[in-house]
């Protein structure tokens, strides 16, 4: 019996893995694979898995804490995909304030020699914008720790893919590698947009013909539990009864402008904020991904404006 191949898909919150991922799935799908995903946030019943499968892929959910504390669980949801499809390959989104998933994965794994499991490179993906904000300009609201915890992220790649890349200039794109290259020498680098699909099949290329180096950190758990202990999570869900017909894209815009609004107010910064609303007929997501960028949608409803 052939062996699934395990794709792990890291990096901060709102880097883009879930997009990554979406991009790298239907790219192996065209090629005729099977495809399973592993999603993992905190909290349950996900923007990310929902999302997933509204776009039409098999998703499953580890919930209330990352792969990396839950291995049992990781391992019995790759077992669930199994005999959901019988997938080639199974991608994996770890929680975005994840890191040290080498020791606590990728060497786990092996150590139980799971004969069914073949484990690919781990990547990692930065996004530009926080890269810049956090460890050149340093002018993030962010504590240090969690400046702390993005570099160490980056520290354990094989890759590093420096996402979104449509969104910088051709200078500012070049600032990003030199820096990634001086600073991140264990790592491939390879400049991408998930979004735009740019460089997505060399990235694929590069995660089925490398081995991992397996780059075990050196890392404070204090400073790296501090890290994730300064990002508050909240996740929600509302029912809207309503008579008349609502615009779900204009309530999914008002819902981040306030929203943005009052984390100004405080002086705050948002790591990802994501929202999903379904309608009877359609449905629409969109994510703010810093404080400073302007709500970007994944899917705008189709419904006309009432
Ligand atoms: N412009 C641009 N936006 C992108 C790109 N990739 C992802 N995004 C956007 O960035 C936002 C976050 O992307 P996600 O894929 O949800 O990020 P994530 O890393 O899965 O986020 P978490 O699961 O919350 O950690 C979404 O609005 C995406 O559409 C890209 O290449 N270019
Ligand atoms: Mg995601």
């Amino acid at each position: 019996m052939s062996k699934i191949q395990l794709v792990i898909i890291g990096g901060f919150l709102g880097s883009g893995k879930t997009t990554s991922i979406l991009n790298i799935a239907n790219y192996l799908i065209g090629q005729g694979k099977k495809v399973g995903v592993v999603t993992n946030d905190q909290g349950t019943d996900l923007v990310d898995t929902n999302f997933l499968k509204l776009k039409g892929l098999t998703a499953v959910e580890v919930t209330d804490g990352c792969f990396c504390c839950n291995f049992d669980e990781f391992l019995d949801r790759i077992e669930k995909l199994s005999k959901l499809n019988m997938p080639d390959v199974i991608l994996a989104e770890p929680v975005g304030s994840c890191t040290d998933l080498i020791a606590t994965i990728y060497k786990p794994l092996k150590a139980k020699k799971v004969q069914s499991i073949e484990i690919k490179p781990f990547s990692v993906i930065a996004d530009p914008k926080r890269l810049k904000k956090l460890i050149l300009d340093k002018s993030s609201n962010f504590h240090a720790e969690i400046n702390y915890l993005f570099k160490k992220q980056l520290e354990e790649a094989d890759i590093i893919a420096l996402n979104k890349i449509d969104l910088l200039s051709k200078e500012e794109k070049e600032d990003l590698i030199q820096f990634i290259k001086g600073n991140f020498k264990n790592a491939e680098l390879l400049a991408i947009s998930a979004r735009e699909n740019i460089n997505i099949k060399q990235w694929i290329e590069m995660i089925f013909t490398k081995e991992s180096a397996e780059n075990t950190l050196d890392i404070d758990y204090e400073i790296y539990g501090q890290a994730e202990a300064h990002l508050g999570w909240l996740n929600l869900t509302a029912a809207v009864d309503s008579t008349v017909k609502i615009d779900i894209n204009k309530v999914i815009s008002e819902i981040s402008d306030k929203l943005r609004k009052e984390f100004y107010k405080v002086n705050g910064e948002i790591a990802h904020f994501k929202l999903l609303a379904v309608s009877g007929i359609d449905w629409a997501k969109a994510s703010i991904s810093d404080i400073s960028q302007q709500l970007s949608f994944d899917k705008m409803a189709q419904e006309k404006k009432f």
